[in-house]
């Protein structure tokens, strides 16, 4: 079905989202501002530009006079207004590193040895959840759509609530939902199922995470009424409906699709095939974390050269790991190993000027990018667990003569879609991946060209404005769906305009 969302303008959207979408540099002792990279910065911009809309977050840096007036400027440039979230060095340390990052990440990626529970870093997770809120408050008025994105802001919702916003409030999460014998570890699992059914509306990724979420709810807060509908669930708890749905997030399909066919992009691509002559380029390209399976990757691409030594000289894995939360000693190590295992894989290898693995430790501009995944015959993205993963979706954007071979993991939510075309493995498995990428490897053109174009059109029908028109279409369904504003608990305080 295909909803048309005709009057988000009218919505005036307010995005939240821990950090705002830009990247802060002092250059020559002035503060400059960069767009960011990221999934939710590639996926939001465009929506906010086209709707007139407002970003409230987190700048990355202290604000002071200075910053604010060139965020203030910045909004022509960048196409919407910034409003700004002041966040001391303690709360970067306890709610970002500590709450979000050390306790939610891990929990909700299932890697459960990787969590720290600490209450000092869940207290100021909710202090820091109520100045988002009040900055929203301050911002919006009952008509706006106050959408909150992900992890770092669950509780905003119970606070916005507080405050008396009850029907025009949220929420998508980009990460995983975890099971329920997972998500019962956290010590404070009932206030954050209980804050995010302050929202009106839930969405996760895959269908997947919302039947962990109402599971969940069901174990954990018996007095929650849960009504299924065709698409989603409606549950009433403590006198508020949310409905709660899946709307897998995508790509601007367009512009990957039309930008590879750009001069820059071919001579990046026509670059990164000079660098590995008569060699077929396996592509992997994450930000440091160890959910992305970097490690079990590189294992496998070994065991491949291992157990199929006609590839030797044959492929070059390209391994880009975007440096990501550098100053955790956690993520030293992780780097630390990485090196180690490229090294030795290297070492063990190399043959004739031949060396099979090309690891770059840093970020590529978007015309390399995108040159690198043209160039590449076959990705390799297996994260252990993975929200989406929109280089997955972004390799096939890019890919406009229909070929090349994307080997996906099964934990990643873009398989929920992409299976039509991926070759799907269990990343935990490194003969299976290994054998993947054989299989990849001899694949004749017309299956790749097969895959590929399912893949493509999926990605081209499914790109992120639908995803935009499904979300909000979802969230305005009125009373023939059992749910519209006659059914919700009547307001006891004014929201704040
Ligand atoms: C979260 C969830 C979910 C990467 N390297 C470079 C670069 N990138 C860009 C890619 C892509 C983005 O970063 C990464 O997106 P992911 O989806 O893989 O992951 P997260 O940032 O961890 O985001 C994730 C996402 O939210 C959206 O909901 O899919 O599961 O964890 O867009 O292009 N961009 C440039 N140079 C690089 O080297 N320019």
């Amino acid at each position: 079905m295909t909803h048309r969302v005709d009057n988000i303008e009218e919505l005036k959207p307010i995005i939240a989202s821990n950090r705002l979408p830009i990247k802060l540099e002092r250059i020559d002792g002035n503060w400059q501002i960069l767009s960011g990279t990221g999934g939710l910065v590639t996926a939001l911009a465009p929506v906010l530009r086209h709707n007139d809309g407002v970003w409230v977050g987190w700048p990355g840096a202290p604000v002071n006079e200075e910053l604010e007036r060139l965020l203030h400027s910045s909004a022509a440039d960048i196409g919407y207004q910034l409003k700004i979230v002041d966040l001391t060095e303690k709360d970067i340390e306890r709610f970002y590193r500590g709450f979000s990052n050390e306790a939610l990440w891990p929990l909700f990626h299932d890697l459960i040895d990787h969590c720290s529970f600490d209450i000092k870093h869940w207290e100021t997770y909710q202090q820091v959840n109520y100045k988002f809120a009040k900055a929203i408050a301050d911002t919006a008025s009952g008509s706006n759509l106050i959408w909150v994105q992900d992890y770092h802001l669950i509780m905003t919702g119970y606070f916005l609530k507080e405050m008396g916003f009850t029907d025009n409030t949220a929420f998508f999460l980009h990460i995983p939902f975890p099971p329920q014998d997972i998500f019962m570890r956290l010590p404070w699992r009932q206030e954050i199922l209980e804050a995010m059914l302050c929202y009106r509306l839930i969405g996760f990724q895959t269908e997947r995470d919302r039947r962990n979420f109402v599971r969940c709810v069901k174990a954990l807060l018996p007095e929650a009424q849960v009504n299924q509908r065709r698409k989603y669930q409606i549950i009433k708890y403590n006198n508020q409906l949310s409905r709660i749905g899946a709307f897998p997030i995508s790509i601007d399909y367009k512009s990957f699709n039309d930008d590879a066919r750009s001069k820059d992009v071919n001579d990046a691509a026509w670059y990164f095939h000079e660098r590995f002559p008569d060699q077929k380029i396996i592509v992997g390209i994450d930000r440091l974390d160890y959910t992305k399976g970097i490690p079990h990757r590189l294992l496998a691409f070994e065991n491949c050269l291992e157990r199929y030594p006609e590839l030797r000289r044959k492929i070059t894995l390209v391994e880009v790991v975007v440096p990501s939360r550098t100053e955790v000693p956690e993520y030293q190590m992780m780097k630390k190993q990485i090196d180690e295992m490229v090294g030795r894989i290297n070492g063990r290898f190399t043959e004739g000027g031949w060396v099979p693995i090309h690891y770059i430790f840093g970020t590529l501009d978007r015309s390399e990018l995108l040159g690198c995944y043209k160039a590449s015959e076959i990705a390799l993205i297996t994260p252990l667990k993975d929200g989406m993963n929109l280089v997955a979706k972004e390799y096939c954007a890019s890919h406009v003569d229909d070929l090349g071979v994307l080997i996906l993991s099964e934990f990643a939510g873009a398989a929920s879609r992409l299976d039509c075309g991926a070759i799907l493995v269990n990343p935990y498995n490194v003969i299976e991946v290994a054998d993947a990428i054989f299989r990849a490897y001899i694949m004749d053109q017309s299956e790749q060209k097969n895959r590929m174009r399912k893949m493509r059109s999926e990605i081209r029908r499914n790109n992120v404005f639908r995803w935009v028109e499904q979300f909000v279409a979802t969230f305005e369904l009125g009373d023939e769906n059992g749910y519209g504003k006659a059914d919700l608990p009547v307001s006891t305080s004014t929201p704040q305009q």
